[in-house]
């Protein structure tokens, strides 16, 4: 199961061929440096590299009426001065007598694309092209968009492939307004294309189109510079009450940016408490991304700070969703150098190349914090997950916005001489070197090691420390020899030897306490140990900061929390779904990326209920830190759950969750408190902007 690449040079062959400044930046280099870098790394030697294709009427007629389209066609046989005429219509957009062409390859790229995935061609993709796409609308070109690529692919998916429900992710720094267009009025009856049908149809299929429509939906989510409804395209519903209209209220968010600069935190801080909540509830089949990459430091249009790596993790944090189904098409970017990184960095961990460390997260700033807040605040009636979020800020952003555009009548111009200077340095993504074994297992005699695994053997001596303890005569010999050999499998982690480990033990308290209580800190200076289910002496748990702990039980320990001591507890424990994802989105995600470990140990205690997609949920998003450096431990009679557990460490995708309940209203409050008393210690659980400078 590969990773898709759809590109073709054709796409390079227009260009801007008058002079406006809105378009110069659109530019076919965009393309061919963003091609060049995955073939100079290596990495489109990886992808299976599949062919574009030209859309048809009838698949671009999926999202545009047929006077546009008919409009859009003449435009090859047009003279420079037509085609100058032609594009005075629409806004921020040019055309070229081979735009047309390139666009229909655009839009077929992304149905190949989905094409691929949704056959089990590939496990997911990316399409590089142009033009792009997430700004036209039904019957406009705009923001150097012609055709809606991704909007006509979400369309085609249900159509074509019977996709219940599409997630759109929209990382470019602009606002995919065509893409909530099409799509905000309702999400199941937003064909115009089955509703023209219908009406050729007898009534029995308008009857069964009906009921087949009922179950179809597309949640679009966009992030945007806004800046108050001073940023292009200057739209009040780009704003965070667009919540989407009718019976697609809730399926349209939106997060706006209203001041330029944004960092990793903010980001991260915006996908773990907004997008990935809403997103996991809404359990999506398929994921298209709008991949822009203008949301990336040096870009002129996003002026963002975020650094190429950042998009390895926003993509990793997709990939568990829709077991894996993800097509990535390429939307903005205009810096020729974070462009091209921010490519390699999304095809590589679509690839499934461990993930660079996040390191040096800042806390998210007061206004990336107040649209988190407003956007939460906004969504919580239609999302169960984000039910107890607060309200809105007292002094609301909405207010400022209209206070802003009385006082900016008049001297727009401030807010370009304002902006910030372009960056123009950063450093390199750091490489990613994938370990000569991905996963490592320790097992007993009689449990096979799954396929893809490699049983352990150390050829190595005893770590000095337990080597005497040996010697001075322990009461457990057998148990030290299991502590040494776990020592042994997370030195070789910590050298990449090893990529992943899971060890099954008889004694897993004793393993456990075996494991942390002697760490050598030369081998380890920061351990994350997330503890599924119950566990009773943990005394020797350290507060230094050298290991964070996490569990998630149906104990309440609520005497024994300090800031590296951190028990959730649920009434009905690991068993409850709701309740376990809720945990592990809003706290362990946000808390493991602010404290940035080193090893993962993730230990599954004997009865703990969780259920098995749930338990590779949890692994996949682990994955993503400490490069991928997680340590399953299991008790030995867990057999059963083995080969789940080497799928998920392998970098498989978890099957998606069925069967969420709704969350239990205490439990949910008691979260909800629990991340505002650490708030103080862990900025990455802020979801509010109060208190904060
Ligand atoms: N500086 C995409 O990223 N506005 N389109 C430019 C304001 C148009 C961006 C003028 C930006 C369009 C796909
Ligand atoms: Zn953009």
């Amino acid at each position: 199961m590969g990773t898709a690449l759809i590109y073709d040079e054709e796409m390079t062959k227009y260009k801007l061929l008058w002079v406006d400044p809105a378009c110069k930046i659109e530019v076919p280099e965009r393309l061919t440096v963003s091609y060049e870098a995955l073939v100079r790394s290596g990495l489109s030697d990886r992808c299976v590299s599949i062919p574009p294709r030209e859309a048809t009427d009838a698949e671009i007629l999926l999202a545009h009426s047929e006077e546009y389209l008919e409009a859009v066609k003449k435009t090859p046989y047009m003279t420079l001065e037509d085609l100058k005429e032609f594009t005075l219509q629409y806004g921020d957009v040019y055309f070229h007598p081979n735009i047309y062409h390139c666009a229909k390859l655009a839009a077929g790229s992304a149905l190949q694309l989905v094409d691929s995935v949704m056959t089990g061609k590939v496990r997911n993709g990316i399409a590089l092209v142009r033009p792009p796409g997430h700004h036209s609308m039904r019957s406009a070109a705009n923001g150097f968009c012609v055709f809606n690529n991704v909007a006509i692919a979400a369309q085609y998916a249900k159509q074509k492939h019977g996709v219940k429900r599409v997630l759109i992710v929209d990382w470019d720094i602009h606002h995919g307004q065509g893409v909530q267009y099409c799509f905000e009025d309702d999400p199941r009856f937003n064909s115009s294309y089955s509703l023209r049908t219908c009406s050729r149809l007898n009534r029995l299929n308008i009857l069964l189109i009906i009921f087949i429509l009922v179950f179809y939906s597309v949640l679009y989510y966009s992030w945007h510079r806004y800046e108050h409804q001073k940023f292009w395209p200057n739209l009040r519903e780009s704003d965070y009450d667009s919540v989407g209209k009718g019976n697609g209220a809730g399926f349209n968010v939106n997060v706006p940016w209203n001041k330029v600069g944004m960092e990793n935190s903010d980001y991260l801080s915006i996908f773990c408490h907004v997008l990935l909540p809403v997103a996991y509830e809404f359990c999506p089949d398929l994921v298209l991304v709008c991949a822009g990459f203008d949301s990336a430091i040096g870009d002129p249009e996003g002026e963002m700070c975020a650094t190429p790596d950042i998009f390895a993790h926003l993509t990793h944090l997709l990939m568990n969703l829709a077991g894996g189904k993800l097509c990535a098409v390429l939307e903005g970017g205009y810096n020729l150098t974070s462009l091209p990184q921010s490519v390699c960095q999304t095809v590589q961990t679509l690839l499934g190349d461990p993930l660079p460390q996040p390191a040096g997260l800042r806390s998210p700033c007061k206004s990336a914090l107040e649209s988190l807040q407003c956007v939460r605040s906004a969504h919580r009636r239609y999302w169960s997950f984000l039910k107890h979020a607060a309200n809105q800020p007292s002094t609301d952003i909405s207010t400022k916005r209209i206070k802003l555009a009385n006082e900016e009548e008049g001297k727009t111009e401030m807010a370009v001489e304002e902006r910030a200077a372009e960056i123009k340095e950063w450093p390199e993504p750091p490489e990613r070197p994938s370990p000569p074994v991905r996963c490592a297992s320790l097992l007993p005699e009689d449990v096979a090691c799954p396929d893809g695994l490699k049983l352990f053997s150390s050829s190595k001596d005893l770590h000095p420390l337990l080597a005497s303890k040996l010697q001075n005569g322990a009461d457990d010999q057998d148990a030290l020899i299991t502590v040494s050999r776990l020592y042994a499998m997370i030195e070789k982690m910590l050298t990449n030897e090893i990529g992943s480990g899971l060890v099954l033990i008889s004694d897993i308290s004793a393993a456990m306490m075996g494991a942390l209580q002697d760490l050598p800190s030369d081998l380890v200076d920061r351990v994350l140990v997330v503890c599924v289910g119950k566990e009773k002496d943990l005394n020797y748990l350290t507060t230094d900061g050298k290991m964070l702990f996490v569990q998630i039980s149906d104990e309440d320990k609520e005497k024994e929390k300090n800031k590296y001591f951190i028990p959730v507890s649920l009434k009905k424990g690991c068993s409850d779904t709701a309740g376990f994802i809720q945990a592990v989105l809003g706290l362990l995600l946000p808390l493991a990326y602010e404290y940035d470990p080193t090893l993962v140990l993730l230990v599954r205690t004997p009865g703990s209920g969780v259920d098995d997609s749930m338990w590779q949920q949890l692994i996949g998003l682990l994955l993503g830190f400490a490069k991928g450096h997680t340590l399953v431990l299991m008790q030995t009679n867990e057999k059963v759950h083995v080969g789940p557990t080497a799928s998920a460490l392998l970098g498989r995708p978890a099957p998606p969750l069925l069967e969420l309940q709704t969350l239990d209203q205490e439990d949910g409050e008691a979260l909800e408190r629990l991340r505002e008393r650490l708030q103080t210690d862990w900025k990455m659980l802020q979801t509010t902007s109060e208190g904060t400078e």
